[in-house]
């Protein structure tokens, strides 16, 4: 029996049956169980009491490690003081004060924040308040939604209706959004494998959104929604000077544009927010994960000052806006959000990140030539590898090297045949260089055919 077979010592009694795990397949893990038990700074340690480290700062939600010390105090000490507060028609000072914090860090303090709890609502929020604020403006025809292919948006009915995965969208069809269009995605092997950072070639690809306005006319379309940088679908790092195309058919035609910044918000590309690294402000941003270490389920949309004044316009004791979630500020959560971004201030995490990318490309580009390796990419503190998969089993390969991985040490993330690396911030160039070192030997260690 292997490492990665027998990693729970009670596998024998517990039953795995129950829970039907999300984005998971099921019946192979069962089968072959990954147990977490704890976790530590940059390190997990699995039920067999080994410490892998954490190659995805979680799901890309925990730049500062896990248990941080003052996010645990601020946790603790919220559950004790104020453990839940209604949000719908009472508030607590945090929250407010949390908000004021986030619009300030974006550089847009008199934004406004509404809050959520995970990335898939932020982006159903975000969808909202742009067909929402276009109605209240006398506009109501803008109604289309632009998103892109490739895109990952959450799973709410909205973020799969603009996103691009298709195993996402297929079974889920008659469900989905009317209405929406998809700008082409911007990978292409051809022209840009093994680029270190933002590819020369693709920038005319934001041209496709003037063809959608002519196919539509602009007086129909709401918004457009992308990921500054394609997270889910393996780090696509936009084109030099796509963004700024968008952003300028954006405005030119009145549409607004939303980054969705779940991934990239809170200091991933060694920015507070994408939208500083590219120099293109968008018009919304959605916001979730780092925000608060994902301690506790936490997202928002920050909104521009003018769109959210278009929805104070009836009497001021009417609602503005019909829409909001039990937990909407939720205490815990924004106590974890302001510890976290105390000990990013404090800690200068997200300058860390910024001085950590470097490492990480140079380290991730050695990877070229290594076996099964089709193409490598980076940005910020975040990079993926997309391997040639196995002839008629999509998806095996990856499989394949993450386990020769875990058994290395090193949990990386696979998705199809696709790994994502995306540390913590608080790693050591050191930590860096072993984790590609670690990834480099699983893909010496995987068989070319199965
Ligand atoms: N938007 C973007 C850009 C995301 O990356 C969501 C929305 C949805 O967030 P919630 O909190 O509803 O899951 C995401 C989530 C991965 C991975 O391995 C990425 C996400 C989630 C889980 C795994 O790339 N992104």
């Amino acid at each position: 029996m292997n490492a990665v077979t027998d990693l729970h010592p009670d596998s024998q009694n517990l039953d795995l049956r129950n829970w039907w795990m999300p984005f998971t397949h099921n019946r192979y893990f069962k089968a072959k169980p990954r147990l977490i038990t704890k976790a530590k700074g940059a390190y997990y340690e699995l039920a067999d009491g080994r410490r892998v480290f954490d190659c995805l700062s979680g799901l890309w939600c925990s730049p500062l490690g896990h248990s941080h010390p003052t996010v645990v105090k601020a946790v603790q000490t919220q559950v004790e003081t104020l453990d839940f507060s209604p949000s719908f028609q009472m508030g607590h000072p945090a929250a407010f004060a949390l908000a004021s914090r986030i619009a300030a860090l974006a550089g847009r303090p008199n934004d406004s924040v509404f809050f959520v709890n995970s990335g898939s609502e932020a982006v159903d929020t975000a969808l909202k308040i742009a067909v929402a604020y276009h109605r209240l403006r006398g506009d109501a025809a803008r109604t289309r939604i632009i998103g892109r292919e490739r895109g990952y948006h959450g799973v709410g009915l909205g973020g799969i209706s603009v996103g691009g995965i298709v195993a996402n969208r297929k079974m889920f069809a008659p469900l989905m959004v009317p209405g929406v269009d998809h700008l082409p995605h911007t990978w292409n092997p051809a022209q840009m494998a093994f680029s270190k950072g933002e590819p020369d070639w693709g920038a005319h690809l934001a041209e496709d959104l003037e063809r959608i306005v002519a196919l539509h006319d602009a007086s129909t379309i709401a918004a457009v929604i992308v990921e500054p940088m394609q997270g889910s679908t393996g780090v696509i790092v936009p084109p030099k000077g796509y963004l700024k195309r968008l952003r300028e058919i954006c405005t030119k035609h009145g549409i607004l544009l939303i980054f969705d910044e779940v991934i990239t918000g809170f200091g991933r590309l060694g920015t507070p927010f994408a939208g500083s690294y590219f120099g293109v402000e968008a018009d919304l941003n959605t916001f979730a994960k780092a925000v608060n270490n994902a301690t506790v389920p936490l997202g928002g949309v920050i909104v521009r000052e003018d769109i959210q004044q278009a929805f104070m316009s009836g009497p001021a004791h009417a609602i503005e806006f019909f829409h909001g979630y039990t937990y909407s500020g939720h205490p815990l959560a924004v106590a974890a959000a302001h510890a976290t971004l105390d000990v990013m201030r404090d800690e200068k995490l997200i300058e860390r990140a910024a001085a950590l990318a470097p490492v990480l490309e140079k380290a991730v580009h050695s990877l070229q030539g290594e076996p099964h390796v089709t193409d490598v990419r980076n940005i910020g503190l975040a990079s993926a590898i997309e391997l040639a998969p196995y002839a008629g089993q999509p998806g095996l390969k990856a499989i394949k090297v993450f386990e020769n991985a875990l058994n290395d040490g090193q949990m990386p993330r696979f998705s199809g045949d696709i790994l994502a690396l995306a540390p913590p911030f608080i790693s050591t160039e050191t930590q860096v260089t072993d984790m590609v070192e670690g990834i480099r030997r699983a893909l010496r260690a995987t068989p070319a055919t199965v």
